[in-house]
């Protein structure tokens, strides 16, 4: 058993008690670590390869506690001292290598394939500054750095390093590893984050500006903060070809050293390519097997055998292409390959939209992915029927076997045991442990539908986690928030698609309706929380109108005791595991087709809040598993918004001339909002949805404020409300991504299982 008190001597030669929390911050690193580093790593002979631009693996220090089965220990010895693990954890600096959703999917994934047994690294860049901290100043987003890489961290430095070679230089590379211990396994497997040892972090300036041509010292100082958005610098492909290539040397090292000869590579590694960001790996893989030797058409089957394609977005937008001869300014090496690879495809197939070399030569990743890996998936089921019947139809065509879906999921050792040690202390009392390696038995709970001690329990639960929400945000951003009223909580990159503006005029609606008289029997806070890419100027002004909303409310008397806008700062992973255990409401609002999956819907219902949503992502799939009277559901469905763009049927105008509508777009030019806001601002975004809206707001809003409206109303009825919450935790355990990595194990990778 694990002497807390004793370690700390060892290094501090004090007591726990007289330690700050900085100090103990760093003896538990180190103690973490010694941990972690006495487990053995994973052997057996075929491994995954996750080669992804983004980890959003968050904090480290709870995690791996739990993993290591230390972190009940710890936190009693803690307690026992009077020392508080929330306040320790606050020393941490978050990690933020990831944008969203996709990047976070891969730290949960690597999570589940370590807690599996199952043999696989993640493999991506080590950014400085990752993604920017957000600011908010006058009511506006402000970038800043992350710097999250102190002296002492979870990565390691290892000897490791590669020549990555580009047109007018080569590269030598430096590897990093952090750990990655499974759940209560004996073995663990690794993060592995390649960096260039001449970064200079001393090159920004000005918030986040940088010298964009000078690689040598910025390659690895920012993730693209884009999300779900196309930007075509040159920087962005050195990043992708120095990861892919690094990626594709360890690969060939680690495979050699087992005995690979390397026409039986696909026995030793396969690659998940998390959407196109990695799809060099395909050519480069390719050129680094014809120079050991092998011949062209061999390498393209080999390379063909080990490669599968994640996709994760219908977003035209958001589908990379690069033009050739920005290829051929970066990476020319790789150019004869692709074409040579467009070739082939055009020489069989006349359909000019499988080419991967498009009429304006411009390079189409995913084409790349299709026609050279053998798994293509989806991640959701709906995503994946849109992407066969839609969006990658005539790939689908030609390649049905390839095709499959994976439906999302998250870690529950984050998501519940970390975020709400409550509801999981509560969940092992009455169900066992047995939920903890198989997800499927939170179904047990079930039969806890209308307990009155199960829904007094609940209750207690969430305002438990409402007040630690209500301290964490005393304590981050001087804000204050009511306990007692309702936790409505939408919480994701700021986007058109998600339609926070929906979001926001509900609230102007709610604001009238209080303004006119009618007072909300339980008052009603508004959580927003979201950084919006720098360029992408409509989402800054979104975020600008929920601030000056917030300010607005905040100033009203009349209205501010009923309603409440927060718009949380920097949100992030920390902050997220605060937020989703405290809420009631789970807004996932996306027009739908357009989400691909959601995680955060995931989370939110895990964690006893209800889903107001549409019909899309994986929003679908709860709303089959808890049925209709579990969820609350609206709007139109993906086919009749895929029909209205194909028929370009949709006019904001005209719903905008309706009388219930046009007072609440109307208001965000009032004076009211005017007097807290900035005109340019404002109105940009009046005329947007007035005279464009391409994501649809005002098409779902009239339903979308009757059905919240609804919720609202049936919040009041707890009893029901709370049987509604035991179905969804109940029902969530298919949401755990150990049943995701399962999938993926038993369809594309193969890899044998340790226990
Ligand atoms: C591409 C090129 C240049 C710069 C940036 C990018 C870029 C970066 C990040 C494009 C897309 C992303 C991120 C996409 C993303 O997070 N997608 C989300 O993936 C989740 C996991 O599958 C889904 O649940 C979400 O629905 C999906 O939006």
């Amino acid at each position: 058993m694990l002497n807390l008190q004793q370690f700390v001597q060892e290094i501090y030669a004090k007591r726990i008690e007289d330690c700050t929390n900085e100090e103990l911050y760093y003896a538990l690193l180190s103690l973490t670590q010694r941990a972690s580093g006495a487990l053995s790593t994973n052997s057996q002979k075929k491994k995954v390869y996750y080669i992804s631009a983004e980890f959003l693996i968050g904090k480290l220090l709870s995690n791996n506690l739990i993993n290591l089965g230390l972190y009940a220990d710890v936190k009693e010895q803690l307690s026992e001292a009077g020392k508080d693990l929330i306040q320790i954890e606050d020393v941490e600096m978050e990690p933020s290598l990831g944008n969203g959703g996709l990047g976070r999917l891969a730290a949960c994934f690597l999570d589940s394939i370590a807690s599996l047994g199952l043999n696989g690294d993640g493999v991506g860049l080590n950014y400085h500054f990752g993604l920017f901290q957000q600011l908010f100043e006058d009511n506006q987003q402000k970038a800043v750095p992350n710097p999250w890489i102190t002296p002492e961290s979870w990565l390691k430095p290892s000897k490791i390093s590669y020549e990555v070679p580009f047109a007018n230089f080569t590269l030598t590379s430096k590897l990093y590893d952090i750990d990655v211990p499974g759940y209560k396994t004996k073995t663990k497997n690794r993060l592995r984050l390649f960096d260039l040892g001449s970064v200079d972090d001393n090159i920004v300036y000005d918030g986040i500006e940088f010298d964009k041509q000078d690689i040598f010292r910025n390659l690895t100082l920012f993730l693209y903060p884009d999300d779900s958005n196309r930007e075509g610098e040159l920087l962005r492909i050195f990043q992708q070809y120095f990861m892919v290539s690094n990626a594709a040397q360890l690969l060939i090292d680690e495979a050699l050293a087992k005995g690979s000869n390397l026409y039986d590579l696909p026995d030793y590694a396969v690659v998940q390519i998390n959407d196109t960001h990695p799809s060099l790996v395909i050519p480069e893989l390719i050129r680094l097997l014809t120079e050991r030797g092998i011949d062209f058409d061999q390498a393209v089957e080999i390379v063909s055998r080990m490669t599968a394609y994640t996709n994760h977005t219908i977003l035209a937008e958001a589908l990379e292409k690069w033009p050739l001869r920005f290829l051929e300014e970066v990476v020319p090496h790789l150019v004869p390959i692709i074409i040579e690879l467009d070739r082939r495809v055009k020489e069989t197939h006349a359909d000019p939209s499988l080419a991967i070399i498009d009429e304006y030569g411009r390079v189409h990743m995913a084409h790349m992915d299709m026609h050279y890996s053998f798994s293509v998936n989806g991640v959701a089921a709906l995503h994946t029927e849109i992407l066969k019947t839609s969006e990658l139809k005539p790939f689908y065509d030609l390649y049905p076997e390839k095709f499959n879906n994976k439906t999302n999921g998250i870690t529950f050792r984050r998501w519940l045991m970390h975020a709400n040690p409550r509801l999981a202390n509560y969940l092992d009392e009455l169900l066992g442990h047995g939920y903890h390696h198989k997800a499927s038995e939170l179904e047990k709970f079930l039969d806890y539908k209308g307990n009155p001690e199960t829904r007094a329990k609940l209750e207690k639960i969430k305002q438990h986690n409402k007040r630690k929400l209500k301290a964490h945000l005393e304590a981050s951003q001087g804000i204050s928030v009511n306990p007692d009223a309702i936790f409505d909580i939408q919480i994701k990159r700021m986007h058109e698609y998600k339609r926070q503006q929906m979001n926001v005029l509900y609230v102007i609606n709610k604001y009238l309706d209080i303004k006119a008289g009618n007072i909300p029997s339980t008052p009603l806070t508004v959580f927003f929380g979201g950084k919006a890419a720098p360029a992408y100027t409509i989402a800054q002004d979104i975020i600008h109108l929920i601030l000056a909303l917030s300010q607005l409310i905040a100033n009203d008397p009349e209205v501010a005791p009923h309603l409440q806008v927060v718009m949380i700062e920097n949100y992030n992973v920390t902050a997220a595991s605060f937020l989703i255990p405290a809420a009631d409401i789970s807004e996932q609002i996306s027009l739908a087709s357009k989400e691909a999956s959601g995680t955060g819907n995931m989370k939110f219902m895990l964690n006893g809040a209800l889903t107001l949503g549409t019909d899309d992502g994986a929003n679908v799939e709860i709303h089959e598993l808890v049925g209709s009277d579990n969820i609350y559901i609206f709007g139109e469905d993906s086919q009749t918004v895929i029909d209205a763009y194909d028929n370009q049927s949709y006019n904001a105008r005209e719903f905008y001339e309706r009388p219930n509508i046009k007072p609440l777009i109307d208001f965000i030019v009032s004076d009211a909002v005017r007097h807290y806001g900035n005109d340019d601002r404002l109105y940009r975004l009046h005329n947007e949805l007035i005279n464009k809206d391409w994501f649809m707001t005002l098409l779902d809003l009239e339903t979308y404020i009757e059905t919240k409206e609804q919720m609202l109303k049936g919040y009041e009825d707890r009893d029901t409300w709370l049987d509604k919450v035991i179905v969804n935790i109940a029902k969530a355990g298919f949401f755990s991504s150990d049943r995701t990595i399962e999938d993926y194990n038993r369809d594309i990778w193969k890899l044998e299982t340790a226990k």
